[in-house]
């Protein structure tokens, strides 16, 4: 299969290669106020972030309003994102309400969403719960540009999916964005400019106060196994770091197990995602669309990614990444402590593309072979081998072989101690391993088990690897 992609890397800096991510209080760097003042012990953070850290592949839904348009306005496509048709297409607010009012979704099953999440490995479901255009997929009692209000459906679809996310034992959060082009209190009044970085509203902080925040609260109490809150939309000039961190605060003392990304701030740097400084809130970085160059010493962040090339449903859009790449990108991320939230844009009548689906069932055929090798890992001590990746977890190395050694000799290039108990996760039968003047080797079977990554686990005696600090290598094209 051709890989069609070239993902977008953002050289960070040299962090070095030893890079880990952040899961023992030895390594744990503030990301966020809260985690080192008298609120949260790093102990108590640590307990916090350990089922996100585990879980490390979620699935990101993006469903809204615009999956009516589908990416079509006028009968002109949109060259851009399909959530984002309000914006490029400068449609005025009561012509978008028309799509509001045209959302019904009578082919949405709950249900079968979450089995096609759990079906791919992910852990966890992260759901738009009111996008940049304003229209929550929620029943709120502060507005009545809601799921419930507005739209044909009249029923709570943020509620049908928790809940069907509580029943199959899959966590559960929502994103919100802080920009909103739909008030007349935040973006509303500059349409059709509603993404403007510089215009203010003097009525935003009643927005904040009246709208927001009752939203947030709604979340919160409402839906009682919301574990992540996923801000966006934090650029408008409106809004600052110092009211990210109240937000961030007040959040906390009506849920304090939550989990929040970064962008409830105001210093994230584009779609690298890191923030500026690690005094902004938020508990992860949000790198956009690429995997970081190297792990990120001490710091918890998660890739967000489509599977085409647009977040809400675009009808005409078939650029769809293969599997191979996505379950690559997966390993990339983690083998440098990263999380993986992969998108899926549902049509208006409520079905994950079988584009997507079909993607999300192969992704699984991988995982359940070698899940092991994902699941709970921390970046890889080793850097990158020329050959692949590698991920650790639980004080076993994962060897994931992309490129299979033609000569059936695998150089653990890194590895400064003997390995010991070399076995391939689809067969588990024990491989030979010899030390020579390259380093060890593990003779491999003549035939790859897999054309994606072939998964080899053993044990080092010492994991702190000896490659020099360079960037974690590429994926290749
Ligand atoms: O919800 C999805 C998208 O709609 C939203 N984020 C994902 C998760 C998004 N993706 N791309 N964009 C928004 C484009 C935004 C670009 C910019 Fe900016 C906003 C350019 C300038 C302001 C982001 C923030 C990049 C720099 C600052």
């Amino acid at each position: 299969m051709v890989i069609r992609r070239v993902v977008v890397y953002v050289a960070l800096s040299l962090l070095g290669a030893t890079a880990v991510r952040a899961q023992s209080s030895a390594h744990a760097v503030s990301f966020g106020p809260a985690a080192t003042s008298a609120r949260e012990s790093t102990a108590q953070k640590d307990a916090r972030m350990q089922w996100w850290r585990d879980a490390q592949f979620g699935m990101f839904i993006h469903w809204g309003a615009y999956s009516v348009p589908a990416g079509v306005y006028h009968g002109e496509r949109t060259d851009g994102i399909g959530e984002w048709i309000m914006s490029h297409s400068k449609v005025p607010i009561p012509e978008y309400e028309q799509f509001v009012h045209a959302f019904n979704p009578t082919k949405y099953d709950a249900d079968a969403w979450v089995r096609a999440a759990k079906d791919a490995g992910m852990k966890y479901i992260i759901l738009t719960s009111k996008h940049h255009d304003g229209f929550a997929l929620f029943d709120s009692k502060v507005s009545s540009y809601d799921m419930v209000d507005a739209a044909p459906y009249h029923r709570d679809a943020l509620k049908a999916l928790a809940d069907a996310a509580h029943r199959q034992g899959m966590r559960f959060g929502v994103y919100y964005s802080i920009m909103d082009w739909h008030h007349p209190d935040a973006q509303g009044p500059n349409a059709p400019e509603y993404n403007s970085r510089t215009w203010h509203n003097p009525n935003f902080a009643r927005y904040v106060e009246t709208y927001m925040k009752p939203q947030l609260k709604e979340l919160l109490t409402q839906y009682p196994n919301i574990d992540v809150l996923w801000f966006d939309g934090e650029w408008v000039a409106d809004w600052s770091d110092e009211q990210g961190r109240a937000l961030y605060d007040w959040l906390h003392t009506i849920k304090p197990s939550l989990i929040i990304n970064n962008r409830v701030g105001h210093s994230r740097q584009g779609l690298q995602g890191m923030s500026a400084n690690h005094d902004a809130p938020g508990d992860f970085g949000t790198p956009e669309q690429n995997v970081p160059a190297t792990g990120l010493p001490g710091v918890d962040w998660e890739t967000c990614m489509t599977m085409n090339d647009t977040w809400g449903y675009k009808k005409f859009d078939d650029d769809w990444k293969d599997t191979k790449t996505l379950v690559r990108t997966l390993i990339d991320a983690a083998s440098k402590g990263g999380n993986f939230l992969l998108n899926v844009g549902p049509t208006s009548d409520g079905v994950i593309p079988a584009e997507s689906v079909a993607r999300l069932h192969e992704i699984g055929e991988w995982m359940r072979v070698n899940g092991q090798s994902i699941y709970a890992t921390t970046a890889s001590p080793y850097g990158a081998p020329a050959w692949g990746r590698y991920t650790v977890a639980r004080n076993e190395i994962f060897a994931q072989v992309f490129d299979w050694p033609k000569n059936r000799r695998l150089v653990l290039t890194g590895v400064t101690s003997k390995p010991s108990d070399a076995y391939l996760l689809a067969d588990r039968k024990p491989l030979t391993i010899e030390q020579t003047s390259e380093g060890y080797v593990v003779l491999l079977p003549a035939v790859a088990p897999s054309s994606i990554s072939s998964v080899i686990a053993f044990h080092a005696g010492d994991m702190t690897g000896s490659l020099p600090s360079e960037p974690v290598g590429r994926m290749k094209e």
